[in-house]
């Protein structure tokens, strides 16, 4: 039996010691029960670790291979994907987190082509469904990995051979089934390859149609089967494409729209991926609110010299706060949580540097909580907002809102008696506002 719990040697499970601790594995922020703005903190965050940065990753780069020397990536087959779930959910309980994401390679044996897959991952959702129930840990959302098997080189359901679609389709079905069976709340689509390396080879309009057509199949089959919740798709501009269809939130709600989608899917934003597409994390979550499409949030952050996925553990506070402030004055959560795609660096070799990450990212997140609940307890902020746009609850903005012709409203203007007089827009009152809570 591979020895799980010895690879945590020496590291107890993590509790709440508060900010005064010098204990470095343990939580300073994150008290799970802890009440803000009415409901817990662990309600509000819903933090979930992922299985794949942290347990399938052996820390290769594309110029060295891997350094972190995991007992379990020795294995082979079953006998590995048995060890790495031992070994996740030993984690996932130290924490005490209430959720989890996978992958479906991430946790089966490896297999060479899709006859084995269907075996291989099959028999791996016995066991998982056994940890679960064992240990309580939830599943936050599950997906299929249709981006690193040679056969997606060219993308999945934007693939130019309708075989590889059908792989993927096929991938997609019996991980969104996996999903439903394990209890997952939602079910992730990341567009890996789904866009192009060059228009030279490219046809965008087949393509789109057949992206349409993959999402709608699956919304189909999450309705025969009863699966409850949304589908995410996750926007990221780039990489490993030069160009990926589902570039940010506006550009995925547009194509939501064109295919008639928007009933049952949303959007699974992560922080790093707004940064490559030139947006700010709260740009992306206000974007999603302002549409009806907020689902979950993948927590990582980029570098900003570097202009790929670095997937570093989130530790920006003022970005954060910014964030929160939009997730929970929009009502928060409702099936998703903030998803650890985060992962930490190739020289953070021990198990020790696993938690260190995790601990300094969701307490990064408890204090971006709590400062967003000071800042709206506060009431300038909303009353500034508020105050700033009364004109449109006013007798003119409901008329031109809801009545006014172009020409009756340049008649009144017409007419004389309508002249605006320029207001401050009190942006550094509100950043130095913002800093105080912070
Ligand atoms: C990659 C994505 C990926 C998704 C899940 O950039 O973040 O990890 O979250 O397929
Ligand atoms: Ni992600
Ligand atoms: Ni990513």
């Amino acid at each position: 039996m591979f020895d799980a719990a010895g690879f945590y040697d020496g590291i107890d499970p993590i509790s709440y010691e508060g900010p005064d601790t010098d204990n470095p594995l343990a939580y300073r922020h994150y008290d799970a029960d802890r009440l803000v703005l009415g409901k817990r903190m662990e309600d509000h965050l819903r933090p979930s670790a992922c299985y794949w940065h942290t347990f399938c990753w052996d820390g290769f780069d594309v110029f060295g291979a891997g350094t972190f020397n995991r007992p379990w990536h020795a294995l082979e087959g079953q006998a590995m994907a048995e060890a790495k779930l031992e070994i996740a959910f030993e984690f996932f309980t130290r924490l005490g987190w209430p959720f989890f994401a996978f992958h479906d390679v991430d946790v089966m044996a490896p297999a060479e082509n899709m006859v084995e897959h269907t075996e291989n991952f099959a028999r791996i959702l016995d066991p998982i469904q056994a940890q679960m129930e064992r240990t309580g840990v939830k599943l936050l959302w599950g997906t299929a990995n249709v981006f690193s098997h040679p056969r997606y080189m060219a993308g999945a359901s934007t693939n130019p051979d309708p075989e590889v679609f059908a792989c993927a389709a096929t991938q997609i079905r019996q991980a969104l089934e996996a999903t439903h069976r394990l209890g997952g709340e939602n079910y992730v689509l990341w567009g890996g390859r789904e866009g192009y390396d060059t228009l030279l080879n490219t046809d965008t309009t087949r393509e789109l149609d057949q992206l349409g057509r993959m999402l709608s199949l699956a919304v189909e089959h999450k309705h025969k089967i009863g699966f409850k919740g949304p589908l995410l798709i996750e926007p990221k501009p780039h990489e490993p494409t030069k160009h990926q269809y589902d570039r940010d939130t506006q550009t995925v709600y547009g194509f939501l729209s064109r295919y008639d989608l928007l009933d049952d899917v949303k959007v699974n934003l992560e922080t790093n991926h707004a940064t490559l597409a030139g947006n700010s994390m709260d740009h992306e979550i206000a974007m999603a609110f302002t549409h009806g499409i907020f689902g979950s949030v993948d927590a990582n952050r980029g570098d900003p010299q570097n202009g790929w996925d670095t997937d570093q553990f989130w530790m920006e506070p003022l970005d954060i706060t910014r964030s929160m402030i939009h997730i929970v004055k929009n009502g928060g959560f409702k099936t998703g949580g903030f998803n650890f795609d985060s992962k930490v660096r190739r020289q953070s070799i021990d198990a020790s540097d696993l938690f260190y990450g995790h601990i300094g990212g969701v307490d990064a997140l408890a204090r971006g909580l709590l400062a967003a609940e000071a800042m709206l307890n506060d009431g300038t902020y909303e009353a500034f907002l508020k105050d700033r746009y009364a004109g449109w609850d006013d007798q003119l903005g409901k008329w031109i809102m809801q009545d006014a012709s172009l020409e009756q409203i340049a008649a009144k203007v017409e007419a004389g008696g309508i002249d605006p007089q320029p207001r401050s827009g009190r942006q550094e009152m509100l950043e130095n506002l913002l800093n105080r809570f912070v």
